[in-house]
């Protein structure tokens, strides 16, 4: 995203993967005039960039990074001095205001769209090749990949424009106190800041000079740095991983990923439900949220009933339940389906339910546009 408007907010990647659900949280709420218009009105009081220089606890963090790195030349203490506050950042990272509704039918309306399905085609044309060296090697389908690419950058369009060492720095450092979870983010952006620092150092050239969302996501696939490191794949066999310009790399990276969290070659990610309302126990069935626990017999004997191929089954469901704006204010009624664990296998990419929803509908309907 080039404007990260609270309109437009980047999806907050697969930094998710180490328990940022309430920061994905944050990432669903659709446009709300009001949130829109109350950060416009927030004094700007700390906004003035000012740099990392002489805080003490960066300053600290930094030093001690050099020393356990090995890095002699204070490679992470010349960067962290040079890293500038965004206050934009923080802003981006307050929780939603309570009683915020999401709606699926409005985020699916942003990622399955005429322009996006186009690009997605393109994708697939230029990258078939791949795309299936990418499912051999990690029995991850194409659609999938396609989708996730898609949904995240526009296949490359919009890997974001704020500075990694900035935003990095500023999550580490200056993380809002409000937050519900601020201390273990805290840790989580730490850690991602040294192994970007790591990262950049690696791959050379100046880490002022990489660009990623708001919270650090960098390129096609929208990886945080860690992701990088862990499951980043030369796919294009260049000598190098670069997930910012090659989408071959992008492309096998994302497979490993999916098959590093589980992905099951062959298995369903979801499908329909339809309630039994005289047995029906949806307290019980949405307690696990989107964790797969019951099995098929569990899942009809609480009035969750299954149809066709679903009844053969054989690992856990999750009912999945996706709001469709406010009931109470004119909001259509919710949608349910049937999670297996491939549906969650793709929340470990980006923790939220909307965000695999919608990753399937766009992958599946480039999929239908590539075979016809
Ligand atoms: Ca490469």
């Amino acid at each position: 995203m080039n404007r990260p408007t609270p309109s437009a907010l980047p999806l907050l990647s697969n930094c998710t993967t180490l328990a940022a659900a309430a920061l994905l949280v944050t990432a669903l709420w659709l446009p709300n005039p009001a949130q829109a218009q109350a950060s416009k009105q927030r004094p700007d009081s700390a906004a003035a960039a000012s740099s990392y220089a002489r805080h003490e606890a960066a300053q600290r963090f930094a030093a001690e990074l050099d020393l356990r790195q090995g890095w002699s030349d204070g490679w992470a203490s010349l960067w962290l001095a040079r890293a500038e506050r965004l206050p934009q950042v923080i802003r981006l990272m307050a929780p939603a205001p309570p009683g915020t509704s999401k709606n699926w039918a409005a985020y699916r309306a942003r990622f399955v769209e005429p322009r996006r399905l186009q690009a997605g085609l393109r994708f697939w044309q230029q990258h078939a090749a791949t795309l299936q060296r990418a499912e051999e090697a990690y029995g991850v389908p194409a659609w999938l990949v396609v989708g996730i690419i898609g949904v995240e950058t526009l296949y490359g369009q919009h890997t974001g424009q704020f500075r990694v060492l900035d935003a990095l720095t500023t999550l580490a450092f200056d993380f809002p106190a409000e937050h519900p979870r601020a201390a273990q983010r805290t840790e989580f952006f730490r850690a991602e800041l040294a192994a970007f620092l790591a990262l950049a150092r690696a791959q050379g050239g100046r880490p002022q000079d990489w660009r990623g969302s708001y919270a650090g996501a960098m390129g096609l696939p929208q990886f945080m740095p860690s992701n990088w490191e862990r499951f980043g794949v030369d796919f294009d066999g260049d000598g190098r991983v670069d997930l910012l310009n090659s989408p071959s790399d992008a492309i096998g990276s994302v497979a490993r990923y999916l098959q590093a969290y589980g992905w099951q070659p062959g298995m369903p990610t979801h499908y329909p439900v339809r309630f039994d309302t005289a047995t029906l126990d949806l307290e019980a069935l949405l307690a696990p949220d989107i964790l797969p626990t019951f099995s098929v017999a569990s899942f009809e004997a609480k009035g969750a009933m299954l149809d066709g191929v679903a009844l053969q089954h054989t690992g856990p469901l999750a009912l999945v339940e996706l709001e469709n704006g406010d009931p109470a204010q004119g909001g259509a009624p919710r949608t349910y389906v049937a999670g297996t664990e491939n549906f969650y296998a793709i929340t470990r990419y980006n923790w939220s339910s909307y965000y695999a929803m919608a990753v399937i509908e766009l992958g599946q309907a480039v999929e239908a546009l590539w075979r016809r």
